[in-house]
């Protein structure tokens, strides 16, 4: 039944940012998966009596690479391999299952924000028994392993029925056919006050949810409508969809502007979020209102007090380098730990093991907690949803409060997107070079503080890693420089700018931003360079 098939290597399957990312013209390629999916079984060390998690965002393709990761793990001599129902689970829902059944990795099809279908993106997050995808010590070993795979093991068996919940078998393997949604809301009920929220809608209070045509419906349904009552018909685009309805699922301000436009009009509901294609990131914004996702994660932290699951006091709390310097200042006035890791979640996660951190999150709409080693979507709507029926006040004025109690900083992140590759190489090779130059020098109306590139030293494992520049000025100002990791054409350079004010809070942040984004495009020589004057995309 196990069969043995010759193959040959694929040069380009090096995970990014978070596991394996490509069109999906690229990974249809005849043996793309099976090449991947043994490779990571062999630098890992072999799968035999091992279980893992499976289950993927409904992206095209997802039901044909989840047939052929279940044979092969049969073959490799998997123990178990616990499915989620008709082969969809969000990466939160993952990290749940696999801790909850200490499984020894799991396995999430998506390629989270990016595009689907035919023409869009496919991809692979890797996970290990934290909970947490793989550390870059282990990418790295299964990408060398890619290049020298001459063949893979594969189960020759009719593919599994996975709409039926329950036991199964190939050859010595068992499947588990699970619901994770199941386990994801006790998760969800064990942490937050449902029994408030429940009476926020009640009195009426207008909320929309937009889970984009992707993994994320099925989960909001059943906790917002179902159990929490809010209005039938407040989560929309709750089926998911391979090619999500045509939407381009990454829950911002110029992809999700359906949801933006309904926000900013006169009888808006008073709550708004969306989530991504996995269900880790998630957008929020109050009526005619946008919470930056830095702000969000200084304010969830600000408040942790008001939510049951926290109430009795959190660790510390982290945030990737490029986002904003926001939960900074609340970290110091609740005296708690602060992290600032490179970009990436598997940063955050040795972190939540050693009980370093509670919270952690990203300016890319990223926010979450050590209940798994994922940011959460739904967690974070919930989380707001709690303060707002906690404190009877809305979005915007929650967020007002806290720019009055601790400042606001300004920020917005330029992409440049499809520049070619060794362009951006160079433009961020020879910046790198240029920074110690620009210590202490005066740029415009700003004075650098301090330029270089930002390392981060761990101080669990000792790993140190370097991910992107950062230009401080005198005046708590920055801009950060990375080239992005998740993206499928050419490179995308990331600009993130901040600027920090005391009492000036009503001003759009492009004006107050003017300054240094100047800086930034001169500094950088980025139109001489890309031939772009502005950025494809703004944030
Ligand atoms: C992934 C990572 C995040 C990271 C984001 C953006 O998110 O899990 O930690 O912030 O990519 O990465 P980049 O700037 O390199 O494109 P996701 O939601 O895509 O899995």
């Amino acid at each position: 039944m196990i069969k043995t098939i010759s193959t040959t290597p694929y040069t380009d399957q090096k995970m990014g940012t978070a596991g394996i990312r490509k069109k999906s013209k690229i990974v249809t390629q005849p043996n793309y998966i099976e090449n991947f999916v043994q490779s990571l079984f062999d630098a890992i060390g072999g799968v035999e009596g091992q279980t893992f998690v499976l289950g993927g965002d409904g992206r095209y393709f997802n039901d044909i690479a989840i047939q052929k990761i279940i044979k092969i793990s049969a073959a490799n001599g998997m123990k178990k391999l616990i499915v989620g129902q008709n082969g969809l689970i969000s990466t939160p829902a993952s990290s749940k299952v696999l801790l909850k059944n200490h499984a020894d990795g799991g396995l999430v099809l998506s390629a989270s924000h990016n595009p689907g279908g035919e023409n869009g993106d496919f991809g692979i997050k890797y996970a290990t028994k934290s909970g947490g995808q793989c550390s870059s010590k282990i990418s790295d070993a299964i990408y060398a392993r890619t290049k020298e795979i001459t063949s893979y093991k594969i189960f020759d068996a009719a593919d599994v029925d996975l709409s039926r919940i329950g036991t199964q078998k190939m050859g010595d393997m068992e499947i588990e056919v699970i619901d994770p949604i199941k386990d994801y809301v006790e998760m969800m009920e064990g942490i937050f006050d449902f029994a408030a929220i429940k009476k926020l809608f009640k009195s009426g209070f207008k909320f929309a949810f937009d889970s984009m045509n992707a993994v994320t419906g099925p989960y909001a349904l059943k906790i917002f409508e179902e159990i929490l009552g809010a209005p039938k018909g407040s989560v929309r685009n709750f089926i998911p969809k391979p090619d999500f309805g045509g939407l381009h699922p990454d829950p911002n301000l110029i992809y999700a502007k359906h949801l933006v436009d309904e926000m900013y009009s006169d009888n808006g509901p008073d709550f708004g979020a969306a989530n991504d294609g996995d269900g880790d990131r998630n957008m929020i914004l109050g009526h005619k209102f946008f919470v930056t996702p830095s702000d969000s994660l200084a304010i969830l932290t600000d408040n942790y007090k008001l939510i049951p699951g926290y109430k009795n006091g959190i660790f510390g709390v982290a945030k990737s380098a490029a986002t904003s310097t926001a939960v900074e200042r609340v970290a110091k006035a609740l005296n708690i730990g602060y992290y600032e890791v490179p970009t990436g979640w598997k940063y955050f996660c040795n972190l939540m093991d050693s009980n370093r951190i509670t919270f952690c999150g990203e300016e890319s709409f990223g926010t979450g907690s050590s209940h798994i080693r994922e940011k959460d979507g739904i967690w974070a709507v919930l989380f707001w949803l709690n303060i707002i029926a906690a404190t009877g006040k809305s979005v915007e004025q929650i967020t007002r409060d806290f720019w009055k109690k601790y400042g606001r900083s300004y920020y917005l992140r330029f992409d440049f997107e499809g520049i070619d590759t060794a362009v951006a190489d160079k433009l961020m090779a020879d910046l790198e070079e240029k920074l110690p130059s620009l210590n202490g020098k005066t740029l415009g109306n700003y004075q650098v503080l301090n330029a270089a590139p930002f390392v981060y030293n761990d101080p669990v494992d000792g790993s140190s890693t370097k991910n992107g520049l950062i230009i401080r000025f005198t005046d708590g100002s920055r801009i950060v420089y990375r080239l992005s990791g998740t993206g499928t054409n050419g490179a995308t350079l990331r600009v993130y700018l901040e600027a920090y004010e005391k009492n000036n809070f009503d001003e759009e942040p492009l004006k107050m931003l003017q300054g240094v984004a100047q800086i930034a495009m001169e500094v950088a020589e980025i139109s001489k360079r890309t031939g772009k004057t502005n950025a494809d995309v703004t944030t």
